[in-house]
């Protein structure tokens, strides 16, 4: 076992001077510190819609509270998990906010799941609520809820109750949905304390003050763009301009212009600002981040030898948020992650297995006895999947992982899903679906199947499509005779990846 820097080394490394310790959970919950930075200022541009309007702290304030006394007034209760499904837009955000102030637990969907995506989610969350921009999707949420339960769009809402804004730290806040080593999805219950924890620890690392605007182009139904980029801003009472989609020009644009101080992306997105020369538009910016995937060193190096910096390199997951980061003042190394952020311990297993602890890290899933067992160790800390290195300073470096996760332009794949999303087709003997390595997304969703029959790639991939939602789809079939195993009959994912690339993985 080794360990990273004492917490007190990080600590003070990350914020010189500051009592990280007092900071970390002040104001006891998300909208207590929110609420705290919207009345020291009021007239604050604090939200950017897609259209570019801009909502004033005050608003924002006003309309969140009306929100939640509506949800309150309709028979909602704290306590109750609520779906919320929609693209970016500030209408979404205040529904968001509404519902955390209503004191319900939110589970964000991605609008881009296709309906057993969704139905799976409806099953295990079981929401007694939910706003939902598409009517199509709210029709597959009513139809998997198989009772009535309040469902409506994202228009704004007006009503008074006296029990907004009851959340206490050990109350959650948000059911973010991972899948797992089976298709069936894990839900990652993070309480307000864990949420508000992890915002103030970046916030105080990356020098996160009330004059700092980001430019938002992540999705909102992630730990990166809501635990970090949402969360983060209202924590240091700064303001965000949301972004539909991310679009490389738009983005160029936007931060040419002068008016942003920071953009946090994936490494898929700096590739794609480079590719068509945009990256020395990033050049004004305080503060570049990268995230969710391991950014190659030689990308970081052409992004600072553009942009003028290295993005700062951060690691973290959806039942933690953020865990480690590069230092804000540097040196920052590509290729590592960085130290612990304040509050974050972290341990080294004698297998590498990178293991944490903090206020910051979820009590467990909902409702799953077997995975919470697996993933906490006797001792209480939480095991990552990951694998890990630690140089001299203390600095992480990610080299592997022990979990099946195949990490596509920034979003998670579990083999196992798309595994049995495919073995449905009747062509299909046997199906392993592993990451191979690439240039544009990282990591590439590949299948190799064992047919029965002739069957084109194709229709296995409009197969895969019906049931899954794009990113999880396939780039590629191969077809193969068998599937290595190895003596206990497991396959080895390993030597499939390394028949694909001609020996040289
Ligand atoms: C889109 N496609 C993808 C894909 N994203 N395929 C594989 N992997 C992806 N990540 C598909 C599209 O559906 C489309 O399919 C085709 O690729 C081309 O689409 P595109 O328009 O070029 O892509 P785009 O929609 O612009 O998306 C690219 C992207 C997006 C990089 C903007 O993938 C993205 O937002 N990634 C960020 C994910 C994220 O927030 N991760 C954080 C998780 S939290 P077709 O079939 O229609 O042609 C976490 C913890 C932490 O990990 O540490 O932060
Ligand atoms: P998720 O479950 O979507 O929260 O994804 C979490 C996983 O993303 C982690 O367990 C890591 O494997 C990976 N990850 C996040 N940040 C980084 C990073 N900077 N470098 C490498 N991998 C990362």
């Amino acid at each position: 076992m080794s360990v990273s820097r004492s917490d007190a080394e990080s600590w003070a490394a990350h914020a010189p001077g500051v009592d990280v310790r007092a900071e970390l959970v002040r104001d006891g919950s998300l909208p207590g510190r929110w609420r705290r930075r919207w009345s020291e200022r009021p007239a604050w541009p604090q939200l950017r819609d897609v259209d570019g309007t801009w909502i004033t702290s005050e608003e924002l304030e006003a309309r969140t509270r009306a929100y939640a006394g509506s949800l309150l007034q309709a028979g909602l209760a704290p306590g109750d998990r609520w779906l919320l499904c929609g693209s970016t837009s500030a209408a979404l955000v205040i529904a968001y906010i509404g519902a955390l102030r209503a004191g319900l637990i939110v589970a964000p969907v991605n609008p881009a799941y296709t309906e057993p995506e969704v139905a799976r989610i409806v099953a295990d969350a079981r929401p007694a609520g939910a706003a939902i921009e598409s009517m199509e999707i709210a029709g597959w949420v009513r139809a998997a809820t198989g009772r009535e339960i309040q469902v409506h769009g994202l228009e704004a809402r007006v009503g008074i109750d006296e029990r907004v804004d009851g959340a206490r730290g050990e109350d959650p806040a948000l059911l973010l949905y991972t899948s797992g080593t089976t298709g069936r999805p894990k839900g990652a219950l993070l309480t307000h304390g864990n949420l508000l924890a992890s915002a103030t620890a970046v916030g105080l690392a990356w020098r996160w003050e009330t004059g700092d605007r980001l430019l938002l182009a992540l999705p909102l139904f992630h730990a990166h763009g809501l635990g970090v980029g949402l969360h983060g801003t209202l924590c240091a009472g700064a303001a965000v301009a949301l972004r539909e989609r991310f679009d490389p020009a738009d983005v160029a644009e936007r931060c040419a212009s002068g008016e942003y101080s920071m953009f946090f992306g994936v490494p898929t997105m700096y590739t794609r600002l480079e590719e068509p020369r945009r990256l020395g538009e990033l050049a004004g910016l305080r503060l570049l981040v990268s995230g969710s995937a391991p950014l190659p060193a030689a990308l970081a190096e052409r992004i600072a030898a553009h942009a003028g910096q290295i993005p700062l390199e951060r690691y973290g997951m959806t039942e933690t948020i953020m865990l480690t980061s590069n230092l804000y003042d540097g040196p920052r190394k590509p290729g590592t992650v960085g130290i612990p952020l304040p509050g974050v311990e972290l341990r080294l297993a004698d297998d590498g297995e990178v293991q944490v602890r903090g206020p910051n890290v979820i009590a467990g899933y909902w409702e799953r006895p077997e995975a919470n067992a697996e993933s906490f160790t006797d001792d209480g800390w939480f095991r990552t999947g990951d694998l890990g290195e630690l140089d001299e300073d203390g600095s992480l470096t990610l080299v592997g992982r022990s979990k099946e996760l195949i990490i596509s332009g920034g979003f998670n794949v579990y083999p196992r899903e798309v595994e049995e999303a495919i073995g449905t087709h009747p062509a299909v003997r046997e199906v392993t679906v592993v990451g191979l390595r690439s240039e544009r997304w990282g990591e590439e969703v590949t299948a190799f199947v064992v047919s029965g029959g002739p069957v084109p790639e194709r229709e296995l991939l409009d197969h895969a499509a019906q049931r899954l939602t794009a990113y999880k789809v396939p780039k590629r079939v191969e077809f193969v005779e068998s599937l290595p195993r190895n003596a206990l009959g497991k396959i080895v994912r390993a030597e499939l990846a390394r028949r694909a690339s001609g020996g040289r993985e």
